[in-house]
């Protein structure tokens, strides 16, 4: 399907996507796909003014209801599931089947939310006086920034803004400047589920800042923005972490990730390989959750190397939207800079490495494919403590259990890991306090394409943030203890007496 079609089909017209400041390419030929318009500071302000006055109203809409809003919008992404999903390859890179996939997610927490909108529960604790009942009520919170990145364009958000919806919570949008187009169709579809749902459903409730960075800044430096949801890179995280800490306001944050895989004798090497070759090469390297180091007993590493380097060998490198692509370009020519750079510094370092290097496309010459990297390491050297957003796998070897769970835990991120092994012991042992440090940790599965159920996020450098299912809706909501006295005595907490 030609660009325009894919463009028309999302719902832009010509007009819209010309004549403004920022011009947005495709990564897939690297050819300028719109020039768009962008807020500004004062734009900013203004819905962030917006949102305020949306949350005095939201935050009194029943949750149920709150729900409904959501389910409306997760039927609305059905509905559009191709539409969206082709353009957010075309925006990003990703093959179409993880486009597609992309905009799964987003129907999965929609349906999540819809549920989780009637059990927004509180506890009920025993209180220690006579005559006194206790509980936790969860109330609304206020607006929630979401600050979202390029390599996944509309599934972090909706992650995001279905919990905050159906807690009570507007929502502005601040997407990557790489990926808007995207933002603005989710915005869009937003536009005319709200409509659909009626006056309930305030003005200024779901919106989207299209600009640079400034835009974010403004979101965390406005006390009317009650928390700010970041996912990106560890830089950027720190920044959000600091503007917001000077307000003590809340952050969500989902950073850099450094996934590992500890590959033990006993591991089902098929499944392994499989397990492998998805998660390092998949949205080319460029997931959060991408494997980026694997650490292989030694008894198995010539069962297991070589096969994978030959399975590199044959990976089906190309447009991300032809059928039978499995790696896509990368962003940017700054993001096959930067897959240089770390292959040279590997080298250095002692890495022998198998691949790598600039995959030329047919036709596609301005576009930054990358052939994915296998590079075998000595240790796990300096280079392999670092994030590099791109198709790298280092790979080093072990001998003794403690000593591969100490290296993949060596490092500052702590998103994902697993372990491949059917061995009891071992992998319990991984899993365990004196295990994997990692926000996420499996078993026979790689770290990448975590379902939408389980609480998504992970510590140190990643930032401690926990998105998506589980109980992460506590993040979007103010705790808070009610105590009730039905007694006609005023009887103090901690035994304390006193006359008047
Ligand atoms: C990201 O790369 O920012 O686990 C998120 C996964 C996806 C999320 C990745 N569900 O691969």
């Amino acid at each position: 399907m030609p660009h325009s079609q894919i463009l028309t089909a999302a719902g832009f017209s010509k007009d819209a996507l010309t004549g403004g400041s920022l011009s947005v390419k495709t990564p897939v030929d690297g050819s300028k796909i719109a020039c768009i318009a962008t807020h500004s500071l004062a734009d900013a302000e203004t819905q962030i003014a917006k949102a305020k006055a949306a949350f005095k109203s939201w935050r009194l809409v029943p949750a149920p209801r709150r729900g409904e809003l959501v389910r409306l919008l997760g039927e609305e992404l059905r509905r559009e599931k191709e539409n969206l999903g082709r353009l957010v390859t075309l925006e990003c890179g990703k093959i179409y089947q993880e486009g597609l996939g992309e905009v799964q997610e987003m129907i999965d927490i929609c349906d999540f939310a819809v549920g989780l909108s009637r059990q927004l529960y509180g506890l009920t604790i025993a209180s220690e006086r006579p005559g006194h009942a206790m509980r936790e009520s969860w109330h609304p919170m206020g607006t929630c920034g979401v600050i979202t990145a390029f390599n996944f364009p509309v599934a972090p958000w909706c992650w995001n803004a279905a919990l905050a919806l159906v807690c009570g919570d507007p929502v502005i949008w601040k997407p990557s400047e790489k990926t808007p187009l995207t933002a603005l169709a989710v915005q869009k579809i937003c536009d005319r589920v709200t409509a659909a749902f009626g006056a309930e459903a305030p003005e200024g409730l779901i919106q989207t800042l299209i600009g640079e960075r400034d835009l974010g800044e403004a979101l965390t430096a406005s006390k009317d923005v009650a928390i700010i949801s970041a996912t990106g890179s560890v830089p950027m995280g720190k920044a959000v972490a600091q503007d917001m800490s000077q307000r003590l306001g809340r952050t969500i944050l989902e950073l850099g990730g450094n996934n590992a895989m500890i590959v033990a004798p006993s591991a089902d090497l098929e499944m392994a390989l499989r397990a492998i070759v998805f998660s390092a090469v998949g949205t080319a390297g460029q997931r959060c959750t991408s494997l980026r180091r694997l650490i292989v007993h030694a008894d198995i590493y010539d069962a297991l190397i070589p096969r994978l380097i030959k399975a590199y060998a044959g990976l089906p490198i190309g447009d991300p939207l032809a059928e039978g692509s499995l790696v896509g370009p990368l962003i940017d020519d700054l993001a096959l800079a930067a897959m240089d750079k770390a292959l040279t510094q590997a080298q250095t370092e002692g890495g022998v490495v198998h691949g790598g290097g600039q995959a030329l496309i047919d036709s596609h010459a301005a576009a930054a494919y990358a052939h994915p990297a296998i590079v075998e390491m000595p240790s796990q050297s300096p280079i392999m403590h670092t994030e590099t957003f791109a198709p790298i796998l280092y790979v080093v070897k072990y001998d003794d259990l403690d000593h591969a769970i100490e290296m993949q835990n060596e490092v500052p991120q702590g998103l994902s890991s697993c372990i491949f092994s059917t061995d009891l012991r071992e992998s319990e042992y991984f899993l365990s306090a004196a295990g994997s440090d990692c926000g996420i940790a499996n078993v026979n599965i790689g770290p990448s394409g975590a379902e939408i159920g389980g609480a998504f996020g992970g510590e140190k450098e990643t930032g401690g943030g926990r998105e998506s299912g589980s109980d992460a809706w506590k993040g979007y909501m103010r705790r808070q203890t009610n105590t009730v006295n039905y007694s006609r005595e005023l009887p103090l907490a901690q035994g304390i007496k006193f006359d008047i």
